[in-house]
């Protein structure tokens, strides 16, 4: 079978959440991609180059044959459309309520969560960072994140939906900011982060960023 050309702009770090989700669906889908690096913190992203390849000048950004799209949740659901189940695997749940419950929350953990991304950045994720202890604020967020997670996880589950979603490594990513770091996670919280953390097309993501280490 022919596939597209498929190209995914990324941190030049891979130490973006959003690069991260993307790359993730892009695996999952089973859909070959070449990864370009570009440099934010020489910011090749203000570049005319990258500014006619991305509206937003961020990462990331895929390309699909001659379509550009910035947006990792834009970007995922425009993969489910394009190379959608039985043929390739699915991103989103089936049933409608609970995909709209997956949009939520990836709506959620991209606007919110503000102080905890602050004080938990994605170093700890992909770097192994050890920072100071959380601020109230810090504390709030983190409080509320924990709190959603004991109200979506059912119990004895491994995913949110009953099988594996983009919206499970979203959440597990912000997630493991607490867990990965050592904070206080309630024990079922920390499993289900951590059982995410294993997924192949997640472990392939931190390998490209173990590469450069
Ligand atoms: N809402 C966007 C967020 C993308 C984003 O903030 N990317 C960051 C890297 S993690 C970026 O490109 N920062 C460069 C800048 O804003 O100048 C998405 O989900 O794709």
């Amino acid at each position: 079978m022919s596939h597209p050309n498929i190209i995914l702009w990324s941190d030049a770090n891979f130490f973006s959440p959003y690069v991260m989700s993307v790359y993730v669906a892009l695996s999952e889908k089973g859909l070959p991609f070449t990864l370009k690096r570009i440099d934010l913190a020489r910011d090749e992203h203000h570049e005319r180059a990258y500014g006619e390849i991305s509206l937003t000048r961020r990462v990331p950004t895929l390309q699909v044959d001659d379509f550009l799209l910035s947006e990792s949740s834009a970007i995922a659901e425009y993969l489910e459309d394009s190379f959608p189940a039985p043929e390739y695997e699915r991103l989103y749940p089936r049933d409608r309520q609970k995909r709209a419950r997956a949009r939520e929350l990836q709506a959620w953990l991209r606007s919110d969560f503000m102080p905890l991304r602050q004080q938990r950045p994605t170093d700890v994720l992909f770097a192994g960072a050890r920072l100071a202890p959380l601020d109230d604020a810090g504390k709030a967020s983190a409080q509320a994140l924990i709190a959603a997670a004991e109200r979506l996880l059912p119990a004895g589950q491994q995913n949110l939906f009953g099988e594996w979603t983009i919206a499970d490594t979203d959440f597990a990513v912000m997630l493991n900011r607490l867990v990965l770091h050592g904070d206080a996670v309630p024990q079922r919280i920390a499993d289900y982060a951590h059982f995410q953390w294993q997924r192949a097309s997640v472990q392939l993501w931190l390998a490209e960023s173990a590469r450069l280490a």
